[in-house]
């Protein structure tokens, strides 16, 4: 049912509310990011992330990944910069010093399910002042960790699928899916966190309870390293807007109509992979405003 606080998110919804830039911005002026993505086993992740972000047109980019990792990232991002800094590796009292340079933190996308993940969360969630996205494997020990979520002051997005949502809450894929509304709603007022629940027709919801339902995208997102570009541009967007939630809006939306545009200029519906997507990104932006 709709209750006033739920709403569909529309092209006019976007044209309103992204920004323009100032002729005098300068790099600095459209946000810091760092990305803390990719393993030796899944490079690619961090790729998406990062060249999404950077298309998504974060002012400022450095990404950390294990040596392993760094030199293919590298070699499919270079605007980026590569924080000499494992977060892996590192002991807890370097890194909030690192971390005050960034307006913003995407943590997750690749990074595999080691023992250090979990320690590097917990530091994250405990030290990061601005902005923090966590995703994929981000969230793998989230469930652990929720009183912590309450503690910061400053915005936390989750970008669940429905598994990892099921994760997150210790309900079934099933549940999830039959009482989305509900389940997102109570979550992010439970622990304050905007939270991006994803699928056909992602739910993007509030701290406060207020819900958005996408109106973009289609089965040709459902395959692997979609999400990953998500995350990108949603770190971007979440530095560049004014309002968190109409960036986590208008990222999901921007995300989805990518796809439409490709498979309607394509006519079909697969065949199309994530890197696609960032690589159709400023035409598909062009489209929408
Ligand atoms: P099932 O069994 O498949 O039907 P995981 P992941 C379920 C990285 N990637 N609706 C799913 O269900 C990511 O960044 C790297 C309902 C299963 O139970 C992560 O770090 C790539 N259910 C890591 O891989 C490209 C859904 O959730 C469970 C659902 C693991 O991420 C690929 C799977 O979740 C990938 O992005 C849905 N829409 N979606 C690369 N190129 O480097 C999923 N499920 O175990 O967290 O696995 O999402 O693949
Ligand atoms: P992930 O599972 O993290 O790689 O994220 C998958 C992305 O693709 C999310 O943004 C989903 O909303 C999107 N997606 C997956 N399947 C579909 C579908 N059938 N229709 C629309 N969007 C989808
Ligand atoms: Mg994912």
């Amino acid at each position: 049912a709709h209750d006033g606080k739920r709403r569909l998110w529309l092209k006019d919804d976007f044209q309103k509310t992204y920004p323009r830039r100032s002729v005098f911005s300068h790099k600095g002026s459209h946000g810091k990011g760092l990305i803390v993505a990719g393993s030796e086993d899944m490079p690619g992740a961090a790729v998406l992330a990062t060249r999404a972000a950077l298309r998504a047109g974060i002012g400022l980019l450095s990404v950390s990944a294990p040596n392993s990792a760094k030199s293919i990232i590298a070699h499919h991002a270079v605007e980026a910069m590569y924080d000499p800094f494992d977060y892996r590796a590192q002991t807890a009292d370097a890194l909030p010093k690192q971390l005050s340079t960034y307006d913003g933190v995407a943590f997750g996308p690749g990074i595999g399910r080691a023992e250090r993940v979990e320690d590097q969360l917990i530091k994250l969630l405990n030290n990061t002042d601005g902005v923090l996205v966590l995703d994929a494997d981000g969230l793998f020990y989230l469930n652990q960790h929720l009183d912590k979520l309450s503690q910061r002051s400053s915005p936390t997005i989750l970008t669940p699928h429905p598994g990892e949502m099921a994760r997150l809450v210790g309900a079934t894929i099933k549940d999830v899916e039959n009482n989305r509304f509900e389940m997102a709603r109570t979550f992010s007022k439970t622990y304050g966190v905007y939270l991006i629940l994803k699928g056909p027709n992602t739910l993007v919801t509030a701290p406060d309870g207020q819900q958005w339902v996408n109106s973009t995208g289609n089965p040709a997102l459902a395959n692997g390293g979609t999400g990953d570009v998500l995350t990108g541009i949603v770190l971007a967007f979440a530095l560049q807007h004014k309002r968190i939630s109409a960036a986590l809006c208008n990222a999901v939306y921007l995300h989805g109509f990518i796809a439409d545009q490709l498979s309607q200029e394509l006519s079909v519906q697969s065949g199309i992979v994530a890197s696609d997507l960032t690589v159709a990104l400023p035409e598909a932006l062009g489209k929408l405003l």
